[in-house]
């Protein structure tokens, strides 16, 4: 409807949520709107920001606008495309397998350890095989811990051995059988070609092979890291992006009372 000069007529947005139904959320509900950032082997003019647009259409995208576009050499080009994913999923019907345990505080987690292992608990980790990234290893098992929460290191009933990066699955277990490991903390950042899952199986393989499987609780951390697919490799635990060192901690020693360690 208009009146007068300015045109009044109210646009209409469909606002019901439906999770049967979800889709990404921009300034409404329902529209689906995304942002997409990629890059593409070829130069940077008016061709290539169409094949940009072109391949965010295929991908479900509807009325894709490049907002973006740079030269990273003469053969590659950076795009930033917006646009409205066309795709939905039923909220209702995913089920994922999380790491559960009660998240204890540092000191609660030592009160823990008094009580029920009446002894100092030995972790050691490490971020193994080739992986060069020790970040993450570092954020768990560091004194100063990451954003905020301690690192193992500074648990008073924790003591902790962090061996760094590119340690072969065999030294891992050599140290954690020297200093009578409880705990094996192992890091993988470096997925390409799935070689986290190689490397994490033939630890795993490594452990049963000496018969050690059942002597360490056995975790494993990273940015494609999921509880689940650690199950699947034969892990007591895996964790992603956001863990802190009070999270393996606690699962640590809860695991540990439950598994009648002493
Ligand atoms: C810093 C960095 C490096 C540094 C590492 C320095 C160092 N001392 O660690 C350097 C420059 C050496 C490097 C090298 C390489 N890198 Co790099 N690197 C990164 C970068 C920028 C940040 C990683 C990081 O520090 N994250 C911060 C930490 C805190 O996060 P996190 O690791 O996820 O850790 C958290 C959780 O995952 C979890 N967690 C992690 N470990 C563990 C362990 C346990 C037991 C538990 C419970 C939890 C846990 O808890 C942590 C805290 O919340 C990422 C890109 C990015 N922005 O993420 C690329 C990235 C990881 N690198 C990448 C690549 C490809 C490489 C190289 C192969 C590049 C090359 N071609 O040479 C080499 C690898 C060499 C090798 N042999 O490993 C890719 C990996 C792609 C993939 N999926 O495989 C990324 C994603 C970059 C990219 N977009 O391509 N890299």
């Amino acid at each position: 409807m208009s009146s007068g000069l300015y045109n009044t007529h109210k646009i209409e947005f469909d606002t019901t949520l439906d999770l049967t139904r979800l889709k990404p959320y921009g300034d409404t509900m329902n529209d689906g709107k995304v942002q997409l950032s990629f890059t593409l082997p070829v130069k940077d003019d008016e061709r290539g920001v169409e094949a940009a647009r072109q391949i965010a259409k295929k991908m479900g995208l509807d009325e894709p606008n490049v907002t973006y576009h740079a030269p990273l050499d003469k053969e590659f080009t950076f795009y930033v495309v917006y646009g409205s994913c066309v795709h939905t999923v039923n909220y209702e019907d995913i089920h994922v397998i999380t790491v559960e345990s009660d998240v204890m505080s540092m000191e609660e987690t030592n009160d823990y350890i008094r009580e029920h292992i009446g002894r100092k608990v030995v972790m050691v980790g490490a971020s193994t095989g080739t992986d060069a990234h020790t970040v993450g290893i570092d954020a768990i098992m560091n004194r100063k811990g990451f954003a905020g929460h301690y690192g193992v290191e500074r648990y008073e009933m924790i003591e902790a051995y962090n061996l760094g990066s590119q340690v072969p699955n065999e030294d891992f277990i050599k140290k954690a059988l020297e200093v009578n490991a409880d705990a094996l903390l192992v890091s993988q950042t470096v997925t390409q070609k799935d070689i986290h899952i190689q490397n994490l199986t033939n630890l795993i393989e490594l452990l049963e092979a000496e018969g050690l499987r059942d002597r360490f609780v056995v975790v494993c951390g990273g940015p494609r890291i999921t509880h689940e697919l650690a199950k699947e490799l034969g892990f007591d635990a895996g964790f992603g992006a956001g863990t802190y060192g009070d999270d393996v901690a606690s699962f640590v020693v809860t695991e540990m009372v439950k598994r009648g360690m002493k």
